[in-house]
C-alpha cells in the first residue's frame, strides 16, 4: 500500500541504507563461494527471456528489502492503474497506455469510458492493407514506378524506435527495398539520406504526433520541394507522402491525403510509440506478419509484468536493481551492452526511453526530490566496446552496473563467430565480477612494479539477459522489459515517467535566436555576453 511518507523516510528505505552499510564491503567472490547454487538461484525467466542477476551485489535480504520498498511505494497499484488506463501521466493529464497498442483483439481497455482496443485494430488493419499494397507493387509512385525507397521523417520518439527496429530486424526485412531515417534539422541528414534515391521510387513517411515539430516539418517541407522539383506536379505529393500523426488538420494542410494518414492517440507517449502507427516503416520493412509477432512479444512481456510476483518479475527486478545501485551505491550510469550487431541502435533507443522518462527532479506531488533519480544510460554493442571503454568499467574508479544482452542462436551462422562472440560476453561478466587479485597476478610471474596495473578488483555488477534468437517477437519482449523497468524505477522515485518538460526551454529559446541569426541588427541582441558574442561571430562568418 502506498505510504504518504517521504521516500527516504520509508521503513524499507531506512533498512536498505543500513543493509547497504553491511553489504558494501562484501565481494562477489564471497557471495558465490558461500552459495554454490547462486548462479541458478539468482535468476528468473519471463516471457521466454532469461535474466541472470546473480553477479549483482545482492543477497536474499537485499531482494527482500527492495521488494518491500516496491510495495511501500505502491508499485502493484501503479501497475494496475497503468493497465486500467488511468491518467497516470498527471502533468499532461493523460493515460500512459502503450500496453493497449499490443493488446489482443478481444481485450477491452477503457480510456474515458471508451474501449480503445477496436481503434488500435482499425489502424493496424489499415496499415496492413497499405503495406500489402506497397510491398506487392500495387501502390506506385506518380510515374507508375514501384516504390523501392522508404524515408521516415521524424525525430525523438518518432524516429529512434523505427530506426532501431529497422536495424534490429534487418534480417527479416525486404532486401529489395531501401530504408532511411531523417531526423536532424541539419540539412546534411536529408541530403545524405536522399542523394542516391530516385524520387519516382521514393515514399516519405512524415511521422509526427503533433505535426508541428520544427525539425520534422522543416525536413518534410524539404522533402516536398525535392519531390516537386522532380515532377513539377502537386498531385505527386499524394503518391509519395503518407503521414503518421494525431493531427489530421495539419496533415491535410501539408497536402497529404488524410486517407493516407495513420493515427494514434494522446495516450501514446512518443518514446513509447514504436508499436503504434509510428512503426509504419517497420511494418513495411518486415511485413505485417512479423510486425504482429513483434506486438505479441510486447504483449507477452506486458502480461509477465502485470501478473508475475515481484521476486520473479523481470522488469521489477531490473528496475529495483537500478535503484539499488543508483541510490545506495551512488552509481551514476548504467551500461547496456548488446552482444548482437543488429542491436547497434538499441543503446541510443534506450537513452531516450530511460533518460527522458526518469531524468526529473520534481515528484508527482510537486516537491523536489532529496535523492538521486534516473541514471545515465549508455552503451555500444559487444565486442566493439571491449576494445575501448571497458577499460574504465574493469579498472576505473567508477561503479558502472552493466546489462549484457546475448543470444543463444545467431541469425547469421558463420563458422565459429557466434561462439567467439558469446564467449566474450561470458568472459566479461566473469572478469567484472571476480577480477584478478594481486596474488594471482604475481603468481603468473608479473614483476611487483607492474602488478598493480594488472590487478582487477572485481566486484563489478552485471545482469545477463539471455535470449534464444533475435526475432521480431523477441525484440518486442526486450523493449517492453525496459519500458516496464523504467516505470518501476519512476514509481519508486515518485516521478512522472511519461512527461518531458525538460525539452521545452531549449525549443523556445531557439525560436528567439533563429531571427537573430538571420538579421544583422546588433542592437537587438539581449542575451548574456557569451550568447551575444557567439551570435555575432556566427553572423560575421556568414557574411
Ligand atoms: C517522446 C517525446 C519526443 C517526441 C518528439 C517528436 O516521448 O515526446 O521525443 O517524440 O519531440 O514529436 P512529434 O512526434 O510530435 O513530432
Amino acid at each position: 500500500m502506498l505510504s504518504t511518507r517521504k521516500l527516504t523516510q520509508l521503513p524499507s528505505w531506512k533498512a536498505l541504507e543500513e543493509h547497504y552499510r553491511n553489504i558494501r564491503g562484501i565481494h562477489l567472490r564471497e557471495l558465490f563461494a558461500g552459495d554454490l547454487q547462486r548462479g541458478e538461484r539468482f535468476a528468473a525467466e519471463g516471457a521466454g527471456i532469461y535474466l541472470d542477476y546473480s553477479k549483482n551485489r545482492v543477497t536474499n535480504e537485499t531482494l527482500r528489502l527492495l521488494i518491500r520498498l516496491a510495495e511501500e511505494c505502491g508499485l502493484c497499484e501503479r501497475i494496475d492503474a497503468m493497465f486500467r488506463g488511468e491518467a497516470i501521466n498527471i502533468t499532461e493529464k493523460r493515460a500512459a497506455l502503450h500496453a493497449a497498442l499490443r493488446a489482443t483483439r478481444d481485450q477491452s481497455i477503457f480510456v474515458d469510458g471508451q474501449n480503445v482496443v477496436p481503434k488500435v485494430y482499425e489502424v493496424l488493419d489499415r496499415m496492413e492493407d497499405f503495406v500489402g499494397r506497397l510491398r506487392s507493387g500495387e501502390w506506385t509512385g506518380h510515374t507508375g514506378k514501384r516504390i523501392r525507397n522508404v524515408v521516415n521523417i521524424g525525430i525523438g520518439g518518432s524516429d529512434l524506435g523505427p530506426a532501431m527496429a529497422y536495424e534490429a530486424l534487418k534480417h527479416f526485412s525486404a532486401r529489395d527495398m531501401i530504408f532511411r531515417f531523417v531526423s536532424n534539422v541539419d540539412g546534411t541528414d536529408f541530403t545524405e539520406a536522399t542523394f542516391d534515391l530516385d524520387p519516382a521510387e521514393t515514399l516519405f513517411i512524415v511521422s509526427s504526433k503533433t505535426f508541428t515539430t520544427l525539425e520534422t516539418m522543416t525536413n518534410a517541407h524539404t522533402a516536398r520541394r525535392w519531390t516537386l522539383q522532380a515532377f513539377g506536379d502537386d498531385h505527386a505529393i499524394a503518391r509519395h507522402f503518407v503521414a503518421v500523426s494525431t493531427n489530421a488538420e495539419e496533415v491535410s494542410r501539408f497536402g497529404i491525403d488524410t486517407a493516407n494518414m495513420f493515427g494514434f492517440w494522446d495516450w501514446v507517449g512518443g518514446r513509447y510509440s514504436m508499436d503504434s502507427a509510428i512503426g509504419l516503416s517497420t511494418m513495411i520493412a518486415i511485413g505485417a506478419g512479423n510486425f504482429r509477432a513483434m506486438l505479441a512479444g510486447f504483449h507477452a512481456m506486458d502480461e509477465h509484468f502485470r501478473t508475475a510476483p515481484f521476486e520473479r518479475n523481470l522488469p521489477v527486478l531490473m528496475g529495483l536493481l537500478t535503484v539499488w545501485y543508483n541510490n545506495f551505491f551512488g552509481a551514476q550510469t548504467v551500461a547496456v551492452l548488446p552482444y548482437d550487431q543488429y542491436l547497434k541502435r538499441f543503446p541510443a533507443y534506450l537513452q531516450q526511453l530511460t533518460m527522458e522518462s526518469n531524468g526529473k527532479r520534481a515528484t508527482l506531488d510537486g516537491a523536489y526530490v532529496d535523492y538521486e533519480t534516473g541514471p545515465i544510460f549508455w552503451g555500444e554493442p559487444g565486442t566493439n566496446g571491449q576494445h575501448s571503454f571497458y577499460q574504465l568499467i574493469h579498472q576505473g574508479t567508477k561503479l558502472v552496473p552493466c546489462d549484457f544482452i546475448g543470444f543463444c542462436r545467431t541469425l547469421n551462422p558463420a563458422g565459429k563467430h557466434h561462439d567467439l562472440l558469446m564467449a566474450n560476453l561470458l568472459a566479461q561478466t566473469e572478469a567484472l565480477a571476480f577480477g584478478k587479485t594481486e596474488d594471482e597476478v604475481k603468481a603468473e610471474g608479473t614483476p611487483g612494479w607492474l602488478a598493480p596495473h594488472r590487478v582487477f578488483e572485481g566486484n563489478r555488477p552485471s545482469n545477463t539477459i539471455l535470449c534464444e534468437r533475435l526475432t521480431p517477437e523477441l525484440l518486442g519482449k526486450l523493449v517492453a522489459l525496459y519500458e516496464h523497468s523504467v516505470f518501476t524505477q519512476g514509481t519508486i522515485w515518485r516521478i512522472d515517467s511519461f512527461d518531458q518538460w525538460g525539452v521545452e526551454l531549449g525549443k523556445v529559446l531557439a525560436q528567439r535566436i533563429i531571427p537573430e541569426l538571420q538579421s544583422s541588427d546588433d542592437a537587438r541582441l539581449n542575451h548574456d555576453s557569451s550568447t551575444n558574442n557567439l551570435i555575432r561571430l556566427y553572423r560575421r562568418s556568414r557574411k
